[in-house]
């Protein structure tokens, strides 16, 4: 598809304009900041459109709505909730088209990427639908006669939630429909690098609600970190504040909200490595590493950034990778045979050639790529070859996540060593084996193995499922979003004790008579 073509589908689609509102609190309105946020696509450089920004006086008046938004939801019954987001959910697949084509000219994803991260919204919505009719307590069993203890859980009031640009709405869609089933309300503070997604699903969302003449539970404010993400973060009304991003600006995050006893929810950088062992199926093996590493260029959190193969089949795998990746296309994301568009922008391109000089200057072997890519047609976007590095554990930089599709390959003997060189990150989240042995499978799954939030067997590290819970460890955050039980992060849990005897019986056995 042209980008033209696409640029006019979306417009048309979603009504945006020249100037959008950045704005949304049940009704739109301009920020009142003096900045003006302008939007170019990273496929070739064209401005999409600007957006004025909300300042400290628009979190103000969003967040004042947005608790009496919470109220009045938390009246609804929770699988009423369920269905209002279930019909969400049916708006976000009557726009996937031109949903996911919006987030392929402002991220630069491919085309079947583009739609895939609606489809996971759209997914969400049907778990968070049969989640709003299971949202269950335990009932304990009481030491006291005639005693009766259970737990429930009560939606938190509002709570921020702020994405970033890799994951323009699914990573929202994690966050606020399972908020919105528990009774929440939500205030999106989507990247400054991909705001016309956020308007665009926040308009389809907001319709839905209004239809309905439901209160705003879903309400945004695009804005800089620095000015309105800031003050969402001070803001004692927010009693919760989840945040994708970097592990740098997810610990300042944890700070100012630990400071105010808020609570966090933080999904941060990974770093994930893939295992192949001499034992795995290696055609599976390749695929899989070539999805992790180069799908969405890179620029996931999940994405594969380390290569361990076992001696045995080092050379031939990595050879065969090498080829792969010649005949990979790296381009304009709109056209269908490319598997690799741009990176975010200009700051991300130099962020990856100075992360591939640093592995060369630390002794590691450029294999392929590292270098700009120039594409035809898309002069002004920003194209890189995909990077392979033979690497050494000494080199600092594989510690590092760098955003962006560069792949160290490290070399072990035993799946023993494999494990202590997987683990030895600082990040958590991701991790991958690929075996046919039953024995190294479940030595990986064992505490011996994987350290990661996320591990996966003869499968990619990155592509992951919205049923389980995602998030992971050391500085990833420790966070779970998304499926299984990650809904209670967003509810406050109550253990009730009921007494329905005729006397006041004291737990302990301790004894208390008064006269
Ligand atoms: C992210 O990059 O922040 O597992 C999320 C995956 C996607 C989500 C990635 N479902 O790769």
């Amino acid at each position: 598809m042209l980008f033209s073509e696409a640029k006019d589908v979306v417009s048309a689609a979603f009504a945006l304009r020249e100037t959008n509102p950045g704005v949304y609190g049940g009704s739109w309105s301009d920020g009142s900041d003096a900045q003006i946020l302008e939007c170019f696509s990273p496929i070739n450089g064209a401005p999409l459109g600007r957006v004025t920004e909300a300042g400290a006086g628009d979190l103000a008046e969003v967040a004042g709505r947005s608790l009496s938004a919470a109220a009045a939801w938390a009246e609804v019954p929770a699988p009423k909730r369920g269905e209002i987001v279930a019909e969400i959910g049916r708006e976000l697949a009557m726009w996937k088209n031109e949903l996911g084509l919006l987030v392929s000219i402002e991220a630069g994803k491919t085309l079947s990427e583009g739609q895939g991260e609606v489809q996971e919204m759209i997914d969400l919505a049907g778990f968070a639908a049969g989640l709003s009719r299971q949202l269950y307590g335990l009932t304990i069993a009481s030491e006291r006669p005639h005693h009766r203890m259970y737990e429930q859980w009560h939606p938190l009031g509002a709570v921020a939630v702020i994405t970033s640009f890799n994951f323009p709405c699914a990573v929202w869609s994690w966050n606020a429909f399972i908020a919105a089933v528990v009774g929440d309300a939500v205030i999106w503070k989507p990247s400054s690098r991909t705001p016309l997604t956020a308007i665009a699903v926040t308009r389809l969302v907001g319709r839905v609600m209004e239809r309905h003449s439901l209160p705003p539970v879903f309400s945004l404010l695009v804005g800089g970190g620095g000015g309105v993400g800031n003050a969402l973060l001070e803001d004692p009304r927010l009693s919760m504040v989840s945040f994708t991003g970097s592990v740098a600006t997810g610990k300042k995050v944890a700070e100012v909200v630990s400071q105010r006893l808020g609570r966090t929810l933080l999904e941060l950088g990974g770093n994930n490595g893939v295992i192949v062992s001499d034992k795995a199926d290696l055609d599976m093996a390749l695929k899989g590493v070539a999805f992790g590493a180069l799908a969405t260029a890179g620029q996931r959190c999940t994405s594969t950034r380390r290569l361990l193969l076992h001696e045995n089949v080092y050379s031939g795998l990595l050879e065969r990778l090498v080829r792969a990746y010649q005949h990979v296309r790296v381009g304009d994301p709109l056209l269908a045979e490319t598997l690799v568009g741009p990176l975010i922008d200009e700051g991300a391109v130099e962020t990856y050639l100075e992360a591939v000089r640093r592995a060369v200057d630390q002794g590691g072997r450029l294999v392929c790529g590292g270098t700009r890519a120039s594409v035809p047609g898309c002069e002004g976007g920003h194209y890189v070859l995909p990077a392979i590095i033979e690497a050494d554990p000494a080199m600092d930089i594989v510690r590092e996540e760098t955003f962006g599709p560069l792949l160290y390959v490290l070399r072990y003997r035993d799946l023993q060593e494999a494990c202590a060189l997987h683990n030895a990150v600082p990040q958590g989240l991701s991790s991958a084996l690929f075996t046919r042995d039953l024995r190294e499978e479940e030595y990986f799954l064992s505490h011996r193995g994987s350290d990661c939030g996320l591990a996966n067997i003869n499968t990619s590290t990155a592509g992951a499922e919205i049923g389980g819970a995602f998030g992971g460890e050391k500085d990833t955050g420790g966070g779970r979003e998304s499926g299984s039980d990650a809904w209670k992060a967003y509810a406050r849990r109550q253990t009730v004790s009921i007494n329905h005897g005729a006397d006041l019986p004291l737990a302990q056995g301790v004894r208390f008579e008064i006269a």
